[in-house]
């Protein structure tokens, strides 16, 4: 990505659970793609505008280190980032634009159902599966629980039963998951929207025109379908 490019760069989730929504939200506001499976820029066809296809994990740092302008990333992937970046001396911060209206979920402890859970005091000395290491050590902290992590980038759900963790740090949307696995939900660390994030350098006066036009359409959009 040329870093002086005039045209906006916008990081977006290339496969998952927020692609569809996000490429959607932005041709509801105006912009049209002409997405090719394979290739990692999409070039808007009326607006100088790009998209960037990543993981979402790495949407954080690129709009952190101003690599791209802006990103749609879920708020627990911005906030592990955020906390992962301070406690490693990178710059971390982010201009938030807007909470966006899809991608909900919350990031939950939960512990195999035939435990006698009474309490986050249960868990000190315990160790916690998750994804989320930092904003998992963050409440702890704030709880006054030592628990050790068992950091997994997937599969997350499964760790007890391996033997690998007492209990585990996970998202959650329907719970269908955890049910499945004999786990129940016990304490909500985090909620969590999809979020449009901006880079924290100004933008170019040109970028920033889009920008000042994106945003009125996009409250725009997301009001119509309150
Ligand atoms: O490949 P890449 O790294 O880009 O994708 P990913 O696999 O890391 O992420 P992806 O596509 O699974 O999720 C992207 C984002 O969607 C997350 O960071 C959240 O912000 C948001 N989101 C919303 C969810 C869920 N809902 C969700 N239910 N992300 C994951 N899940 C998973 C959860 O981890 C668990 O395995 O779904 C399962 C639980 O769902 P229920 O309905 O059974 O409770
Ligand atoms: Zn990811």
């Amino acid at each position: 990505v040329d870093k002086n490019s005039q045209r906006l760069t916008i990081a977006i989730q290339k496969s998952g659970r927020l692609s569809k929504e996000s490429i959607a939200l932005l041709e509801a506001c105006g912009f049209k793609f002409s997405l090719h499976e394979a290739r990692l820029l999409a070039h808007s066809s009326n607006q100088p505008v790009d998209l960037l296809r990543v993981r979402d994990d790495d949407i954080p740092g690129l709009v952190m280190d101003g690599v791209v302008d802006l990103g749609l990333v879920g708020e627990n992937v911005l906030e592990e980032a955020r906390l992962e970046r301070q406690a490693t001396q990178l710059p971390a911060k982010i201009n938030i634009l807007r909470a966006l209206d899809f991608g909900q979920c919350r990031l939950s402890i939960a512990v195999p159902k035939e435990d006698n859970y009474r309490g986050l005091a249960d868990l000190e000395g315990k160790r916690i599966a998750t994804t989320y290491p930092f904003l998992l050590q963050n409440y702890l902290q704030q709880q006054g629980i030592k628990a050790s992590t068992a950091v997994l980038t997937g599969s997350v759900e499964v760790a007890p039963r391996a033997g690998l963790a007492d209990a585990i740090c996970d998202l959650v949307s329907t719970g269908a998951t955890l049910e499945a696995n004999g786990l129940v939900e016990k304490e909500v660390i985090f909620r969590s929207t999809a979020q449009l994030i901006q880079r924290p350098e100004p933008l170019t006066a040109a970028k920033q025109a889009i920008v000042d036009q994106l945003l009125p359409r996009l409250d725009g959009v997301q009001m119509a379908r309150e």
